[in-house]
């Protein structure tokens, strides 16, 4: 079996084990250990004229090497282009996007500096795996160097439509890199049409069965990987959590009222805003839900950095105070809005006492949290997910009720409908969602990209455009 070499920006460390790992973390470092290989990324420092070569260590079959960035270089990188320019555009938040000409470079710098750090580690016959939209260019650059093995590169957020993807003024030259891997993973069908439709349309590639796509001399296979999640160390959480400590003081804070959670990063890609505006108006437009139900939105701050998240906490911490002023009560608070990140035990145990989980982003390119929500639900009287149709979680979740976060009152209406959902209802609804959920787990989105990449020949001179 060939040896791994995944590349991220940010490297989970092989202390963070249990109940602080995310699942992408542990599903990566098993496929690592299981193959041996590399963990390559940026190791959270600046310096200036930092070294060229990667902080190494080893635990176990893996070397985990981190590169450091000179700061202006970070800054114009991950500040600047990957969070204030693509971020954006493959949100659909256009408004938001802002592209400089130095922050271009500097995002094509680093992706050099990366591949030069990368190469020495590098053998001929290595698998490499490239995570997310921070290193579009590092094929390029690994092949500029003479790396000739397998690259692969799974994009975790939307891929825009071709209308959207032409207002970026790097949007051919970002294609042409996409095209110096062998496979490109993408979460849903919808992704994968909108890039397949610019490159046939745009850039005057071809596409044949398969998504084999032919641009000028390079031949690359797009599909689709719906990420998931470890459905069975979820369900087994969520069984402790039952009649766990965190989940008699939850149940004992809520004094019989439903409870309605959300869990997301404190992002605008997130859809907080609408979400808290629709809870406030089913409080003004359903009376009869004031006093009976509590929502509360975990929402740890992320990405500081970009001036856009700070008005964003700004605009966030007015509409939770206005809400609460307006209709809490001496012994009720209606929006209880926390910034911190939980153990994923505690979360489990939020999710499965939740009656609602409400998951409303504006786009996301899957979201693990509306899968988490549906594995921690007791099966027996289980709770209503309350899902945006611009999640990519969406296609497989059909068991959900989905709404339209641009639609307030829409949803509003929704979270009442999901409140007095009847049990049968919403155990048929459980099912539905639960069986994908436990089909399409992170091992398997993990085992069958890598499946995928390993089988990957030149797509051999018999694949013919159609
Ligand atoms: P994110 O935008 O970070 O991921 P999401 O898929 O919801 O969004 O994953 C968030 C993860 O962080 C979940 O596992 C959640 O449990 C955890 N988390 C969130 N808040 C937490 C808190 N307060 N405490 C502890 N854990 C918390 C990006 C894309 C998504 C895509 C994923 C994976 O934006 O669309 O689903 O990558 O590909």
């Amino acid at each position: 079996m060939a040896r791994l070499v995944i590349v991220s920006n940010r490297v989970a460390s092989p202390k963070e084990r249990g109940a602080k790992a995310g699942g992408l973390a542990v599903a990566l470092r098993e496929a690592l250990n299981k193959r041996g290989g590399v963990w390559f990324g940026w190791s959270g420092e600046t310096q200036v004229d930092p070294p060229a070569e990667p902080k190494i260590f080893r635990s176990g079959k893996v070397t985990y090497a981190l590169q450091t960035l000179d700061p202006e270089d970070q800054r114009d990188h991950y500040a600047g282009y990957a969070n204030g320019t693509l971020w954006p555009l493959c949100h659909y938040r256009l408004g938001l996007l802002n592209f400089r000409r130095t922050e271009w470079e500097g995002y094509r710098r680093v992706n050099a500096t990366f591949a030069r750090a990368l190469m020495p580690l590098l053998k001929p016959d290595d698998i490499v795996w490239v995570h997310d939209y921070h290193f579009i260019p590092l094929a390029s650059e690994l092949r500029a160097l003479g790396f000739e093995g397998r690259i692969g590169y799974f994009h975790h957020i939307p891929w825009p439509t071709p209308e959207v993807f032409l207002t970026l003024p790097s949007h051919a030259a970002l294609v042409r890199d996409l095209s110096r891997y062998d496979l490109v993973g993408l979460q849903t069908e919808h992704d994968v049409r909108a890039l397949l439709t610019y490159v046939s349309s745009e850039a005057r590639g071809w596409i044949a069965p398969g998504g084999v796509v032919g641009l000028r001399d390079r031949r690359f296979r797009v599909a689709t990987y719906p990420i998931g999640i470890d459905a069975d160390a979820f369900v087994r959480d969520a069984q402790a959590a039952a009649g766990s400590e965190d989940e008699e003081r939850l149940e004992a804070s809520l004094a019989g009222r439903a409870l309605a959670v959300g869990v997301d990063r404190l992002d605008y890609s997130k859809g907080l805003p609408n979400k808290f505006a629709a809870f406030g108006e089913l409080l003004k437009s359903h009376p009869e839900r004031r006093s009976t139900v509590t929502m509360m939105q975990i929402a740890p701050f992320s990405r500081g950095e970009v001036a856009e998240y700070r008005a964003l906490r700004r605009e966030l911490e007015e509409l939770a105070g206005s809400i609460n002023g307006e209709y809490a009560e001496f012994d009720w608070v209606p929006l209880r809005y926390l910034n911190r990140p939980f153990q994923r035990a505690t979360l489990a145990a939020i999710y499965r006492t939740a009656r609602l989980g409400v998951v409303t982003p504006l786009r996301d390119g899957m979201n693990l949290v509306a899968k988490e929500y549906v594995a921690a639900q007791n099966p027996e009287d289980p709770g209503v997910l309350v899902l945006s149709r611009f999640a990519g979680a969406a296609d497989e979740l059909s068991g959900s009720v989905i709404v339209n976060p641009y639609d307030v009152e829409g949803m509003a209406d929704a979270l009442d409908t999901a409140l007095s959902m009847p049990l049968d209802e919403r155990r048929d609804r459980w099912r539905a969602n639960m069986d994908k959920v436990a089909r399409n787990t992170i091992h398997r989105w993990c085992e069958s990209f890598l499946h995928d990449l390993s089988g990957v020949d030149d797509y051999g001179a018999d694949v013919e455009p159609v």
